[in-house]
C-alpha cells in the first residue's frame, strides 16, 4: 500500500466512521416516519418503490427484491456500506451478519443447495472479497447457485492500490461462472439481475458483481428488471431424439446396467424421474458424493456411494457393468480412480446439461446433452424393452452381503433399527460410525446433514441412510475444511421449520469456522453439531499411516479445546459424549435443544475410513483395511 494510494475506508459519504452513537440512533428512529417491526425491518413504503430517484445501491437491492431474494449473508465494510445502507430499507430481505466472509459464502452455498435458488453473500472490498474466495471456489466446484456482491473502491481509484483495493474480478475469474465489474448506476441493477439468472440457470454456479463505491452512490432512474439470462446464452433442455433412441436401445440391450446418479440429478430436480426410471427397469443405482440423496438409500436397488470411500458393492457394480447410465456427473477423480480401470466394459451413456463435461474425463458412447429431468423422461419414453436384470440384481445383492458396511464393534440393532448402545462395551472408545447411525435413527428422514471435510465427512456419507434429495450438504469438489458449521447456518435458514439440521464436523474442521456459532446463537438457529473429535486431522493421519510409513507430521493435535465449553462461551448449549453409555441420552437432549447445540464426541482416535480406493487406483480393488492397501 503506497501513501499516495491510501484513502480512508470512509470517504466522506458516511456521517461517522464509527456509525451512529446511541443518541444519534435514537434520534434517527424518532425522526424516521417509518416504523420498524421486531426484526428491525422497515414496514412501510420505501425508496425501493420509487423508480425515479434511486442510488446504484438501491438499484442493487431492488434487483435482489425483484428476484425474490429473502436472505443475504454477509459482513459490513467501507466499500459496501452504501449497499448495506440501502438494505436498511428493504422490506423483504433479511441480512444475516456472519462472523467471517468465508462463512457468508458457505452459508449462501448451502442456502442454494437446499432451496435450488441462488444464495446471496455480500462483502466489502479487499479482505472482505478475498475472504469470500474459498466459498466461491467451493460453489464453483460443486455447481451451487451463489451470487456474491462485493464492494470495490471508487472507479477513479481502481489501480491506485487504494485502501482495501483488490482486483476482485481478476481474483475470481477462474472460480465464477460469470463475474462483472459494475460500471454505472444505470446498469448495476441489471448486472445484479443477470448475475442472479446466470447463477440459477443451466449448470448452476457462482456469479459475482463487483460494486465500486461511486456506482453504488451515483443516482439512476433505471428501474429493476426481472432476472433473465443474456440472449447469447442458451440453456440446453431436450437431448436430440436420435441420440436418445440409440442410448435407450443400449440400455435395453444391457445385461449388467448401472445408473450413476451425480449431483446434477439433485440440482436438476430430476430425482423423481430417475427413481421412476430405475424402478421401472429394475436397474441398480450408485451415486457420486454430490449425488447422495438422488435415490433412496434404503431401496433394494440402492448401491449407495461409489468411488474412493464408496461401498464395496457400488464399486464392484460400477467396475463390472456393461452399460453405465451416468446422469449429471463430471466423473471426478475421487469417483473414477484411474480412468482406465473405471467401468472398463461399459457402454457409457452420459447425460449432462454442460456439453463441456462430455468425454472430459470418461469417454461417452452416447452423449445426451440436456436438462437431467427432461432427458431421463425422454429416455423412459424411448425404452421399448426393459433389460433383463434379474441375475444382475441378485449379483449386486450378493455383493451387498459380502461387502456390508460395518465397523469393528458389531452393532446389535434394536427393534427400531437404531444401534443399541447397551450392546457396546462401555470401556471402549466410541466408534464414530455408531454416532452417525444413532443420530440418523433419532431424526426424521428429511433431516439435513452438513459436514466439514475429512474422515467424519466420509462416515457421514457411509453410515447415514439418505432418502431425500437436498438433505446432504457438503464440500465435495474443493474439500474445504470449515464448511460444516456455516453451511448448517445457511441450510437452517433455507430449510422448512420442521426439518432438522445436523452437522457432523471434525475437530480440525470445526476449529476453522467455529466462530459462526455466534451467528447460530444470536439468531437462535436450531442446529445440532456433532464434533467427531479424534484430536487430530484424522484423514491426513490416516494417509500418513497408509502411505508415509506412519510418520505423523503435524496431524495430531497435542491439545484441543473442550468443544462443549467453547460452545457455551458462544451462547450455544454444550454436550459431551465420552462413552457408549452417554450416547443415547445426550443425543436426545442435544437434538431437543431449541437453538444451537454442540456435542463434543470423544471418538476412537484409531478409527479409519474404509473401504478405500487409493488415488488413481482401480475401484474394483478397494481395500477393506490398511492391510489391504
Ligand atoms: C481448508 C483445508 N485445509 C486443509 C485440508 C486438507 N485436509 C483434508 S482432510 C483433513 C483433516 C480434517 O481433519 P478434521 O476436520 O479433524 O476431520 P477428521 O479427518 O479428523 O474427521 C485435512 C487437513 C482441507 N481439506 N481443507
Amino acid at each position: 500500500m503506497t501513501e499516495q494510494g491510501a484513502v480512508s475506508e470512509f470517504d466522506g459519504t458516511e456521517p461517522s466512521a464509527d456509525g451512529p452513537t446511541d443518541d444519534q440512533g435514537a434520534a434517527r428512529e424518532q425522526a424516521d416516519p417509518r416504523t420498524r417491526d421486531e426484526s428491525g425491518r422497515a414496514d412501510s413504503e420505501t425508496p425501493m418503490d420509487d423508480a425515479s430517484a434511486r442510488t446504484g445501491a438501491e438499484a442493487v437491492v431492488a434487483a435482489l427484491e425483484t428476484a425474490g431474494v429473502e436472505t443475504v449473508f454477509g459482513v459490513q465494510g467501507g466499500a459496501i456500506m452504501p449497499v448495506y445502507d440501502a438494505l436498511y430499507d428493504a422490506e423483504h430481505i433479511s441480512h444475516v451478519t456472519m462472523a467471517h466472509e468465508q462463512g457468508a459464502a458457505h452459508a449462501a452455498d448451502a442456502y442454494g443447495a437446499v432451496t435450488g435458488e441462488p444464495g446471496i453473500c455480500m462483502a466489502t472490498s479487499g479482505p472482505g472479497a478475498t475472504n469470500l474466495v474459498t466459498g466461491i471456489a467451493d460453489a464453483d466446484m460443486d455447481s451451487e447457485p451463489v451470487v456474491a456482491l462485493t464492494g470495490q473502491v471508487p472507479s477513479d481509484l481502481v489501480g491506485n492500490d487504494a485502501f482495501q483495493e483488490t482486483d476482485t474480478v481478476g481474483v475470481t475469474t477462474p472460480i465464477t461462472k460469470s463475474n462483472t465489474f459494475a460500471s454505472s448506476a444505470d446498469d448495476v441493477g441489471e448486472d445484479v439481475s443477470t448475475a442472479f439468472a446466470l447463477a440459477a440457470s443451466g449448470r448452476q454456479g457462482p456469479t459475482l458483481v463487483d460494486l465500486p463505491k461511486d456506482v453504488t452512490t451515483d443516482e439512476t432512474d433505471v428501474g429493476p428488471t426481472e432476472p433473465s439470462v443474456p440472449g447469447t446464452v442458451s440453456v440446453p433442455d431436450r437431448a436430440t431424439e436420435d441420440a436418445v433412441e440409440a442410448a435407450a436401445a443400449a440400455i435395453s440391450d444391457a445385461e449388467r446396467p448401472v445408473i450413476l446418479a451425480g449431483g446434477g440429478v439433485v440440482k436438476g430436480d430430476a430425482s423423481d424421474e430417475l427413481r421412476a426410471f430405475a424402478r421401472d427397469h429394475e436397474i441398480p443405482v450408485a451415486t457420486t458424493m454430490p449425488g447422495i440423496g438422488a435415490f433412496p438409500e434404503d431401496h433394494d436397488l440402492a448401491l449407495k456411494m461409489a468411488g474412493m470411500h464408496g461401498t464395496g458393492y457400488a464399486n464392484m457394480a460400477v467396475t463390472t457393468t456393461d452399460c453405465l447410465l451416468a446422469v449429471g456427473t463430471r466423473f471426478d477423480d475421487r469417483l473414477t480412480g484411474g480412468v482406465d480401470s473405471f467401468a472398463p466394459d461399459a457402454t457409457v451413456v452420459h447425460v449432462d446439461i454442460d456439453p463441456a463435461e462430455i468425454s472430459k474425463n470418461v469417454e461417452a458412447d452416447h452423449p445426451l446433452i440436456g436438462d437431467a429431468s427432461t432427458v431421463v423422461d425422454q429416455l423412459g419414453a424411448a425404452m421399448d424393452d426393459s433389460p433383463d436384470t434379474d441375475e444382475w440384481v441378485t449379483q449386486c445383492a450378493d455383493w451387498q452381503d459380502e461387502y456390508r458396511m460395518d465397523y469393528a464393534v458389531p452393532a446389535a440393532d434394536s427393534d427400531d433399527g437404531a444401534p443399541d448402545a447397551s450392546s457396546f462395551p462401555d470401556e471402549q472408545p466410541v466408534k464414530p460410525q455408531f454416532v452417525v447411525e444413532a443420530v440418523d435413527a433419532a431424526t426424521d428422514d428429511d433431516t439435513i446433514v452438513t459436514t466439514g471435510v475429512g474422515q467424519h465427512q466420509m462416515w457421514a456419507c457411509q453410515y447415514w441412510t439418505y432418502t431425500e434429495p437436498r438433505t446432504w450438504v457438503s464440500s465435495h469438489g474443493l474439500g474445504a475444511m470449515g464448511y460444516g458449521l456455516p453451511s448448517a447456518v445457511g441450510a437452517r435458514l433455507a430449510a422448512d421449520d420442521d426439518q432438522s439440521v445436523v452437522c457432523f464436523d471434525g475437530d480440525g474442521s470445526f476449529l476453522m469456522t467455529c466462530q459462526e456459532l455466534v451467528v447460530a446463537a444470536r439468531e437462535n438457529l436450531d442446529i445440532t453439531v456433532f464434533v467427531l473429535n479424534n484430536e487430530a486431522i484424522g484423514m491426513v493421519k490416516q494417509w500418513q499411516d497408509a502411505f508415509f510409513d506412519g510418520r505423523r507430521m503435524a496431524s495430531e493435535y497435542p491439545w484441543v479445546p473442550e468443544f462443549d465449553t467453547l460452545a457455551e462461551a458462544f451462547g450455544a448449549d454444550g454436550f459431551r459424549i465420552e462413552s457408549y453409555d452417554d450416547a443415547p441420552d445426550v443425543i436426545e437432549d442435544a437434538l431437543a435443544t431449541d437453538g444451537p447445540a454442540v456435542v463434543d464426541v470423544y471418538i476412537d482416535p484409531t478409527e479409519d475410513v474404509y473401504p478405500m480406493v487409493p488415488s488413481g487406483g482401480d475401484n474394483g480393488q478397494f481395500a477393506l483395511s490398511e492391510d489391504h492397501l
